[in-house]
């Protein structure tokens, strides 16, 4: 099989693939007893990511189990920030911390030369499950978007308002202006440096776009993945860009309009019918149940696994997906039913 024809690469730039393409956001981790067991062997989770070995080997845990079309690089959006010289950890059940950025001094220390060295592990785990791919699966890799990272810088962790991020943003928006430049380099060179060693996709993660304004939403989230496309487009023509403007409610019309990429990852709140005559007509879609429904399983999964697929598949340019990641409670039972209901799609509708 050719690279064109992989069905998930075909699908993103607009195409109809003889199947429809399905992975899942979050396909690797804490719901698979086989991560845990790995995770177990690590010296946390950074640990993970950096030791090409183990990173591999977790990437390639979901397609072992699972027929998905893809393998997304076991890696995490905070490598960015760590790589630039944040401190960065992850305590087990609570999620990322890191010591927050204060004031410009802070964001002069921020070193983009050193970044490419320290992450060199990241780009050694894709070039290696490149290699260990099964014929007709694509490699995604991956970032998180300026806005998104930057959350995280500011806030030193997970937030519930993100005030410090907006206090910012909002407040002085040109000396913001400086990390959100800084962010769209550093994104442009590690999305460069996995595309070099094999992705053959990337997706870009804005997991909380929704928390922004129009005017905000505009300078932040769409002019920021606008230029980081841009400049991917330009070196790599045939890659396909993912954006995922989490939670953006009515401002994901602008983002498939404006954002300059070739698909758009949909949350669950889009109605299918919304999403074919609203988003479809400008780019490819990708999504969108609720990873809820992962989780409590059963007819009525299977009916939205169907509603989606039914509704959007013969329109091409469609990749199914959850809306959000897989969560750790998840059975995996439910995903290899799920991965089963949108052959069963494809099946019926030939
Ligand atoms: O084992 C553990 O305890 C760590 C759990 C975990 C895992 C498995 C974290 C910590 N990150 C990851 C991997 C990860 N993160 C992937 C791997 C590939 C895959 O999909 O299988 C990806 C794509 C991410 C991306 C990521 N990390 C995002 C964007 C997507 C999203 O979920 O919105 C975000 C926001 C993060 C930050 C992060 N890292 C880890 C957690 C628990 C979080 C979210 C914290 C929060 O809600 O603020």
């Amino acid at each position: 099989m050719t690279e064109t024809t992989k069905p998930l690469l075909a699908a993103l730039k607009g195409g109809h693939p003889d199947r429809t393409p399905i992975w899942l956001m979050r396909q690797a981790g804490r719901y698979l007893p086989e991560y845990r067991a790995l995770r177990a062997q690590a010296n946390g989770f950074l640990d993970l990511c950096y030791t090409p070995d183990f990173a591999t080997e977790v990437t390639l845990q979901p397609l072992r189990r699972f027929d998905l079309d893809a393998a997304i690089l076991f890696s995490d959006i905070l490598v960015v920030p760590h790589g630039l010289g944040q401190k960065v950890w992850f305590v087990e059940g609570e999620g990322p911390k890191l010591e927050p950025l204060t004031g410009t001094a802070a964001l002069d220390a921020l070193d983009l030369a050193a970044m490419a060295e320290k992450l060199k592990p990241v780009y050694e785990t894709a070039a290696r499950v490149k290699a260990a791919l099964p014929a007709g699966k694509a490699l995604i890799g991956f970032a998180g978007a300026p806005w998104t990272v930057a959350t995280y810088m500011l806030e030193g962790g997970s937030s519930r308002d993100f005030l410090k991020a907006k206090r910012w943003a909002y407040g002085d928006p040109d000396g913001f202006q400086r990390l959100i430049d800084l962010l769209v380099d550093a994104t442009v060179q590690h999305l460069e440096a996995q595309i070099a060693a094999g992705a053959e996709a990337v997706q870009i993660f804005d997991s909380w776009a929704g928390a922004l304004d129009e005017d905000a939403f505009e300078r932040w989230t769409v002019a920021p993945i606008r230029a980081i496309a841009s400049r991917i487009r330009a070196n790599h023509p045939d890659v396909p860009i993912t954006g995922f403007p989490n939670r953006a409610g009515t401002l994901y019309e602008s983002f498939a309009l404006h954002a300059g990429v070739d698909a758009v990852s949909i949350d669950p709140t889009w109605t299918v019918e919304a999403i074919a005559r609203r988003l479809r007509p400008h780019v490819a879609v990708q999504g969108n149940l609720d990873p809820g429904r992962l989780v409590a399983g059963g007819p009525d999964m299977i009916r939205r696994v169907r509603a989606i697929c039914d509704r959007l598949a013969p329109m091409g340019g469609f990749v199914f997906n959850l809306g959000h990641g897989v969560l750790p409670s998840t059975n995996p039972d439910h995903v290899a039913q799920v991965v089963e209901a949108v052959r069963a799609a494809d099946a019926d509708r030939v």
